[in-house]
């Protein structure tokens, strides 16, 4: 496939103003109509007019009601070109075919259980009917469906409705749906079928009355309601937040089963996975909850960050996902606990963005080549362009960030804009120079910030010297300096912070250091004893930071600090230096020891009661096995980071024993499950507790677990249950696993955590017991839900097994590619992306690893999307 440079970006020669679409719906022969009314760009070239198309039958083609001559156009695998479009506007009449039934990429339109629906983002709309398919085509849509009303009795697209009706002397009815605003294509959709629904209405702030609807799988609409709920506090806080109103008159939201992505913000119909809709208490768990939540509101913000305002090409992903998912963390702090959200977004950015950046797979948050662009989904731009926004906010201020938001709303609405764009509406608002800080979409890499502190007493003078340095990444050997917001205190000896230290470097501003710099020495007067740094509070920045604290100062932080992020920081590096070492001993056979002050910190945390249960559960949860992994950044061996995990939960569990008891009975209750964030932070604590006892692997452990899965009254316990009691095999794992799947063998949602569990299983039973289960009736290759619960988690969660020695655990997911790969190009290469680590393995693992991707790399017909994963994967 060729590469799509950022460099080379024109702009379309042809506009079109408005489509009129007309869809005839039956499972394996859609027809679709389309008119389009179009005209030359007064800002484009001349020339010919491209319009995509990709596995679609053109059936004909007419030029303002006259067809087109053969001899005035071509038709390839790519799509249609007009080659002398006239030089005014013109009225193009385009149909084609498409079989539904037959799209198993899941791209374009398609069926999923009986349910018919579109995925145009990226490049799905000309899988539907042939159209200039790229984000600066910003059209005004009205579209009709029709079909057999046993079929599809729902019928649904963007925007508002305008009609529906029978057609005479048939079981055939229509429905007509007219979006004002102009849209690029990807952001199409329509869904039809026999779907049940649940409805609600939300009054914005300046009293319009919009029609809120999920629309499920009949059945299935006692689940929606938290889903519903979310929506509309979402709806309240972009408004009280940012100051943004929704616009239409009706939001509707569908589940489906077979998707892609997680979630899709088409203009005012949502499509979701249903994973990220469907829940009640005996289904979902907090975590799932939480996930929910936290989805449907992204997908709403989108409505201004994505859909209002759009991306000029896909290069520019970022001006919409890091934003928004931006947005939407922010979000989940104002409605949950800031601290606690700040954790879990830092550790999912570390466990995947860290470890994208450090392989074969980084890129820049706004990368300037792709061959495909499905591949470009990723921890880069999603969370890591979430963290750019936030330095932003960071360096500019409450005030500055609000304003700058104000003029790209005000400036760039109804168009397709780009970061250049973006950033100079906070440039002018604040008057601020924002070019160095630009570097932060170019350039990959995690930086690395060091910091080392020197105390004069005599002097009463504080020295921090910090230094940036950043590694190669493909395509970027050298790397220059960042601007680099790093939020600070000084803390003294007695714990308190120090008011304003006095410090004559023009770098410092208040709390913050604006380190832009190779190297920094910043000099603090007048100090009242040695104080001990608190850096990157709130994790400032996306950076590594070594402090260079000793072992009691992390201590002291861990105590002392006011950032709640700091604190907790500070056990997780504590934790880290103590599993690095241990994994060294564990590697050479040798037994590693335990310094009983980490212990003590750890019961302090565990027994205080003035701390948010959730915050206190996050400091007494390891590191995990990937964050070690990613810690040593070369030969890992993943049986000595097991090992060494397994020590030091076992011996928690042993030492803490009489404290988390204490927390296991203390937090458990009778009142009905509540899916607040107070309630899942209790439960979140309780678990913990339970799963540092259960790691003991002492009777008294086990039989606490047993009963925990069995008392269960929610699926949050009963997962945490299960997973514990499944760490261990044997007949009590067993038998829980065969009372799992008899409770829910007819929720496929509630099944995948089964599938997942099994996966996750630490031990070399896993692999034979995954193989076995990818001929379990439950399971499919086709529903990309399955594929991900059994296989996904077996390569991303299940480091011992999927990096076995032996090689089986690469060659089961390298078969498991091949087979998704020619039904489903996207999911295949998504599964692909586990090998990304290969570099950082020990010899023996590194050569099983890359024989594997050899030998995809050397199979013929491979797609588009897995090509590119591989070929850069081995470079
Ligand atoms: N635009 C793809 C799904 C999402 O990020 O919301
Ligand atoms: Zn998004």
């Amino acid at each position: 496939a060729p590469v799509i440079r950022l460099e080379d970006y024109t702009p379309p020669p042809y506009l079109v103003d408005r489509v009129d679409l007309d869809v005839r719906l039956e499972p394996d022969d859609a027809r679709v109509a389309s008119r389009l009314h179009a005209r030359p760009n007064p800002d484009g070239g001349r020339g010919e007019f491209f319009l995509d198309g990709e596995d679609i039958e053109l059936v004909s083609l007419e030029l303002d009601g006259v067809p087109l001559p053969r001899s005035d156009y071509r038709l390839d695998d790519d799509g249609l070109t007009i080659t002398s479009p006239p030089d005014r506007a013109f009225v193009l009449d385009i149909s084609t075919r498409i079989d539904p039934s037959a799209n198993t990429q899941l791209m374009g339109l398609y069926r999923s259980n009986g349910v018919y629906c579109t995925q145009c983002e990226a490049e799905g709309f000309r899988r539907i009917t042939f159209f200039p398919d790229r984000p600066d085509v910003l059209a005004v849509y009205t579209v009709r469906i029709e079909a057999r009303k046993s079929d599809a009795p729902i019928l649904l697209s963007n925007g508002n409705l305008v009609e529906t009706g029978d057609i005479p002397g048939s079981d055939r009815h229509f429905a007509v749906w007219h979006d004002p605003f102009p849209k690029p294509s990807y952001l199409f959709a329509l869904v039809a079928g026999d779907l049940g629904h649940v409805a609600d209405t939300f009054t914005t702030a300046s009293g319009r009355e919009v029609a809120l609807a999920i629309y499920v799988e009949r059945g299935k609409e006692d689940r929606c309601d938290y889903a519903l709920q979310a929506l509309k506090r979402s709806m309240r806080w972009d408004e009280e937040a940012f100051g943004r109103e929704y616009d239409l008159d009706v939001f509707n939201i569908v589940a489906v089963s077979d998707f892609n992505m997680g979630a899709m913000e088409n203009k005012g119909l949502n499509v979701f996975n249903d994973k990220y809709v469907l829940a009640s208490p005996e289904t979902a768990t907090d975590t799932d909850y939480a996930n929910i939540e936290a989805i449907i509101a992204h997908e709403y913000f989108h409505n201004w960050t994505g859909n209002r305002i759009t991306c000029r090409d896909w290069f520019q992903l970022c001006l919409k996902e890091g934003l928004t998912v931006f947005r939407d963390q922010e979000f989940s702090s104002d409605v949950r606990s800031r601290p606690v959200e700040r954790i879990g977004d830092v550790r999912t950015l570390k466990a995947h963005q860290f470890v994208e950046d450090a392989g074969p797979l980084a890129h820049p948050v706004r990368p300037e080549t792709y061959r495909e662009i499905n591949n470009f989904y990723t921890a880069t731009v999603y969370e890591k362009g979430a963290e750019l926004i936030r330095m932003l906010k960071t360096l500019l201020g409450d005030g500055g960030f609000r304003a700058g938001m104000d003029l790209y709303f005000d400036r760039h609405d109804g168009t397709a804009a780009t970061i250049e764009d973006f950033l100079a509406c906070f440039a002018e608002a604040t008057g601020r120079d924002l070019t160095h800080f630009k570097l932060w979409y170019r350039q990959a890499g995690t930086p690395e910030v060091t910091a080392t502190g020197r105390y004069d007493a005599a002097a009463k003078r504080y020295e921090l010297t910090l230094e940036q340095s950043c590694r190669p990444t493909p395509g970027q050997p050298t790397k220059e300096p960042l601007q680099i917001p790093i939020v600070f205190a000084l803390i003294g000896p007695g714990g308190e912070e120090i008011e304003a230290p006095r410090t004559a470097s023009p770098n410092v501003n208040g709390n913050l250091i604006e380190l832009a710099s190779p190297r920094e020495t910043i000099v603090f007067e007048d100090l009242p004893g040695k104080p001990v740094p608190s850096l990157l509070r709130g994790f400032s920045a996306p950076v590594k930071l070594n402090a260079n604290l000793s072992g009691d100062d992390l201590l002291f932080v861990a105590r002392e600090d006011r950032d709640a992020f700091n604190r907790w920081q500070a056990v997780q590096t504590l934790a880290t230096g103590i599993l690095v070492d241990a994994q060294a001993k564990f590697a050479t056979g040798d037994r590693p020891d335990l310094d009983p002050r980490f212990v003590d910190s750890l019961r302090r945390t565990a027994q205080d009661g003035d701390l948010d249960p959730a915050f206190r559960a996050q400091v007494l949860t390891l590191p995990s096995e990937s964050d070690i992994a990613r810690e040593l950044g070369r030969d890992v061996d993943p049986d000595a980071i097991h090992d060494a995990g397994e020590w030091l939960r076992g011996l928690l569990g042993t030492r803490l024993g009489g404290e988390l008891r204490d927390i296991y009975s203390r937090l458990g209750t009778n009142e009905p499950y509540s899916p607040d964030a107070e309630s899942a932070g209790r439960r979140a604590l309780r678990n913990t507790a339970m799963t540092l006892l259960a790691a003991t692997g002492d009777g008294d452990g086990i039989a606490l677990v047993e009963r925990h899965y069995r008392n269960a009254d929610n699926m949050t316990d009963r997962m945490a249950g299960l997973a514990a009691l499944t760490r261990r095999p044997g007949a009590a794992a067993d038998d829980a696993l065969a009372d799992f799947f008899e409770r829910y063998r007819t929720d496929p949602l509630v099944l995948d955590k089964w599938f997942t569990i099994q996966a996750t299983v630490p031990t070399p039973e896993a692999l034979p017991r995954i193989v076995d289960l990818t001929k379990n009736p439950a399971f499919s290759l086709a529903n990309p839900n399955r594929v991900r619960a059994l296989v996904g988690a077996f390569a991303a969660g299940n480091a011992t097994q999927f990096n076995r020695p032996d090689g089986a655990g690469y060659r089961f997911v390298a078969d498991i590619v091949l087979a998704v790969d020619r039904a489903n190009p996207q999911l295949a290469a998504r599964l692909l992306s586990a090998f990304r680590s290969w570099r950082s393995l020990e010899p023996a693992r590194r050569a099983a690893a890359e024989a594997e991707l050899r030998r995809i790399a050397a199979r013929d017909g491979l797609s588009r999307d897995t090509t590119d994963i591989v070929q850069r994967s081995l470079e």
